[in-house]
């Protein structure tokens, strides 16, 4: 199951199958579709931090409930959806990796904004380990974030990617200690919740769209974006929280 709460404009999505190590199955990914419907819609969902409940953040498709038929087109529409909300989710989105995130776990991860994770933590692609190829998203993040060449080996090898290769290569944001791992990781987001959301959004956009664009067409779509943000509450409010020397409030419109 999928538990929802709200902190502070932060909504907290913690896959909750604890027992199974937050396997992935058809009525946990139909939860995190709606959810994630609920946080784009809601106005005062200004960031969404998604976790795991006990050791684990997820150990990938649920391997005991893959169909007899093994017909992975139709177990990976329920994936698909889920992937494309939250990276078109116009707010930031965290994956607080508190234990291991294997296969399409890994994938949810990468498909968040950012990541931060625990210091007993690592990522698994596992794919390979059961004779399968990356999926729900990771064969598009994974070399876009970290590059290609690291993208195949770790698709290949599959290592434990801990802590500190996971920093290294830029996949992580911060590494903060298990104890007291998940008010770091909130305290995170909620810096994140307090910050311009229309400006996140379109810079989220703009950076990846631009990685396919040419200079003349990143050129002009930033300043379409600029534009945008430019026409924003919290826009006048940074300018005038420069002009008068205090930090700003922004409102997230
Ligand atoms: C699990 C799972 C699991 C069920 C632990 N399922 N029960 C594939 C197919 C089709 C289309 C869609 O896409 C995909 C994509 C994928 O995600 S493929 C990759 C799937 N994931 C994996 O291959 C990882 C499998 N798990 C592991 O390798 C280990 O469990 C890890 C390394 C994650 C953790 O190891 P340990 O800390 O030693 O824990 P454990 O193995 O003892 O697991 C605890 C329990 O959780 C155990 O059940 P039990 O009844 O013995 O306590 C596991 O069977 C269960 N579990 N992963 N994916």
């Amino acid at each position: 199951m999928l538990k929802v709460t709200t902190e502070e404009g932060v909504r907290v999505l913690t896959l909750a199958r604890p027992d199974r190590l937050n396997a992935l199955e058809p009525g946990l990914l139909r939860g995190l579709r709606k959810a994630l419907r609920e946080a784009a819609r809601e106005e005062g969902v200004r960031a969404v931090l998604l976790t795991g409940e006990g050791r684990a953040f997820s150990a990938g498709q649920d391997l005991e409930a893959v169909p007899a038929d093994r017909d992975y087109l139709r177990v990976l529409d329920d994936y698909i959806p889920v992937i494309e909300a939250l990276f078109a989710l116009e707010k930031p989105t965290v994956a607080a990796v508190n234990g291991v995130a294997a296969g399409a776990g890994m994938s949810l991860a990468l498909a968040c904004d950012l990541r931060v994770m625990a210091e007993g933590a690592f990522f698994s692609p596992a794919f390979v380990r059961v004779g399968l190829v990356p999926d729900a998203g990771m064969s598009y993040f994974l070399p876009r974030l970290v590059g290609l060449a690291r993208a195949l080996d770790w698709c290949y090898r599959s290592p434990r990617i801990g802590p500190e290769e996971a920093l290294t290569a830029g996949l992580v944001s911060a590494v903060f200690p298990q104890e007291g791992f998940f008010a770091s990781a909130l305290a995170f987001a909620k810096e994140l919740g307090r910050g311009p959301t229309r400006a996140y959004a379109l810079t989220k956009r703009a950076l990846w769209r631009n990685l396919e664009a040419d200079l003349a067409d990143a050129l002009a779509y930033e300043a379409e974006s600029q534009a945008a943000a430019g026409a924003t509450e919290d826009h006048a409010e940074g300018l005038r929280a420069f002009l008068e020397k205090r930090p700003p409030g922004f409102r997230g419109r």
